[in-house]
């Protein structure tokens, strides 16, 4: 299985402990048995100024920050991203999996921070162009189950530290985002156990294989 000419760009969303990281790194195991060309990312990082970025982002020691601030570095740590990693990557070939992307600006700052959509489309659109991920894999659970899992890690970083009601908005944001979308996106219910997890990103990912013609 390869991708013929450009590369795929596929991400992996969802709340914190939703279990997308955990999938991605499966799904990368597989893709490398089946010799694919494979580049495996993360945002905000993937370069190392998006990592030095990413370490400001989620120091609780930096404290609050403003909405447009804390957008605008994720922003930056993206187009570093873009250039050096993805574009590359796809140019020749790769199938890029990606750790969250700008779905995660919609969910967190648009809705979570409460900027709306519409600020941050307006950098979608003047970073990106018209170019989107090409499969959106959407790890959806409640916020309660999702942070008890991402907090048995220990100390909380920066965003997790923010209330209950924050993670609610950025869920409904990403749920919302998917069902306006559904050729692009698939929901999957990461509060089933481990096993079932895996066997719902399987059969999402051959389905969208074969209506590739992959
Ligand atoms: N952020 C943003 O605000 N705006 C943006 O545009 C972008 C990002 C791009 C860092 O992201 C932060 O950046 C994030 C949003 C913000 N907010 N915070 N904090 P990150 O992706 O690096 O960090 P994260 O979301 O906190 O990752 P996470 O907590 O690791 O979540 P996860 O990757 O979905 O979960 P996991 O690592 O796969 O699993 C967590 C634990 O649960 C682990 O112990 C697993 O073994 C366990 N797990 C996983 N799946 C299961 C199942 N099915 N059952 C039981 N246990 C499970």
């Amino acid at each position: 299985m390869k991708a013929s000419g450009r590369g795929r760009f596929i991400t992996f969303e969802g709340i914190e402990g939703a279990g997308k990281s955990t999938q991605l790194e499966r799904l990368h195991r597989r893709l490398r048995i089946e010799d694919a060309q494979v580049v495996l990312t993360r945002e905000p990082g993937g370069t190392p100024l998006g990592e030095r970025l990413r370490g400001l982002l989620l120091d609780p020691e930096v404290g609050a920050m403003a909405a447009e601030t804390e957008l605008l570095l994720i922003f930056a740590a993206r187009a570093e991203h873009l250039c050096e990693v993805i574009e590359p990557a796809l140019a020749q070939g790769a199938w890029v999996l990606c750790d969250r992307f700008t779905d995660a600006s919609f969910a967190y700052q648009g809705a979570g921070r409460g900027l709306g959509a519409e600020r941050v489309a307006v950098l979608e659109t003047w970073l990106q162009g018209a170019f989107r991920p090409d499969l959106v894999l959407l790890f959806d659970v409640a916020p309660q189950v999702g942070l008890e899992r991402a907090l048995s890690r220990g100390k909380r970083d920066r965003i997790e530290s923010e209330d209950m009601a924050f993670f609610e908005r950025a869920r409904n944001a990403y749920l919302q985002r998917a069902r306006a979308d559904p050729g692009r996106y698939r929901v999957i219910d990461g509060a089933a156990d481990l096993e079932a997890v895996g066997g719902q990103v399987d059969r999402a990912w051959e389905a969208w294989l074969r209506g590739m013609g992959g």
